[in-house]
């Protein structure tokens, strides 16, 4: 995959950053849980040291159910990390999970200090969604595509708390091809700067892995797919995606298989699991 977009901003997102964070009390860290791994930004991990750090897991009604509490349990043996899951089907619990959290971390401070957290996330896993929860009302524009906050912003909690939205636009890691195909395939990278095709095969044979039962019961196939390839095929016969001739229309199965998946139509599914737990450091 050619990735057209490149980071150019994040020389300057790493400048802010790091002027922003020794005022902040609290990183609140937004990871889409589908793929909290390849979703974490190298600067916050790199620029936060040791500010207590909130990850919240966002999107959790699109993932696999026992892969996020894996990774719940792995995110929280890391040293000042606390973690939860959030979905918009529950506000509340987000709010309440956000609130004893950080209330824990005002009894550092004098008393009528307020908190100060920093939202931090890559583009498009709900950084504003997560602000306009907080807040009960819409303050931060929410879109389904990558880049959508393009101000830093800031706002005051009920209790106290003030939020900062995460300056520019803080992209991901890209070294990691496989986590940049990850990203690509959630919706976290410009959809002008990929290839449908390329990251619909990459998609396909992730979710072949683990999830084919979901691919059968979702395009009503009468086996379990051999390969991606054949996958895309099925879905574009299904869904009529032919051209003249008879020939499956590849692209445009691609564009089903990938929209269908990010809106989670195909079902709860996870890209990726925590790294294997380290055995004891110390032997
Ligand atoms: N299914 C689902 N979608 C969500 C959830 N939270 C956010 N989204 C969607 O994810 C997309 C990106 O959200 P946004 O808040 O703009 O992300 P940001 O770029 O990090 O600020 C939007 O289409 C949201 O509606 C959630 O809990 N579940
Ligand atoms: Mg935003």
């Amino acid at each position: 995959m050619s990735l057209q977009w490149y980071p150019g901003h994040m020389t300057k997102a790493r400048r802010e950053l790091a002027a922003l964070m020794p005022s902040q009390d609290v990183v609140i860290e937004v990871l889409d849980a589908r793929l909290p791994g390849s979703s974490a930004n190298p600067l916050v991990t790199e620029l936060r040291r040791q500010t207590p750090c909130i990850k919240v897991l966002t999107k959790s009604d699109l993932a696999d159910p026992e892969a996020t509490k894996a990774w719940l349990q792995y995110l929280r043996s890391e040293p000042n990390v606390m973690a939860f899951e959030a979905t918009t089907d529950r506000p509340q619990d987000t709010r309440q999970r956000i609130s004893e959290l950080t209330r824990g971390l005002a009894r550092h401070r004098g008393p009528d200090k307020r908190v100060r957290a920093l939202i931090a996330g890559v583009p498009n896993v709900g950084k504003s969604t997560l602000i306009n929860t907080l807040m009960h009302r819409t303050v931060a524009a929410v879109g389904n595509k990558p880049a959508v906050t393009k101000q830093q912003q800031a706002v005051i909690l009920k209790d106290g708390t003030t939020l900062t939205d995460s300056p520019g636009l803080m992209w991901p890691k890209i070294e990691d091809e496989r986590g940049a195909f990850r990203l690509a395939f959630a919706g976290s990278i410009p959809d002008t700067a990929i290839d449908y095709l390329t990251i619909a095969i990459f998609g396909a044979q992730l979710v072949l892995e683990r999830y084919a039962s979901l691919t059968v019961a979702r395009y009503k196939l009468a086996a379990t797919p051999a390969s991606a390839e054949s996958l895309l095929s099925e879905i574009g016969r299904r869904r009529g995606a032919i051209r003249p001739g008879g020939i499956v229309d590849l692209h445009k199965a691609a564009e089903i298989f990938v929209h269908e998946f990010r809106s989670g139509a195909i079902g709860r599914i996870s890209l990726e699991l925590p790294p294997a737990a380290r055995k004891d450091p110390l032997v």
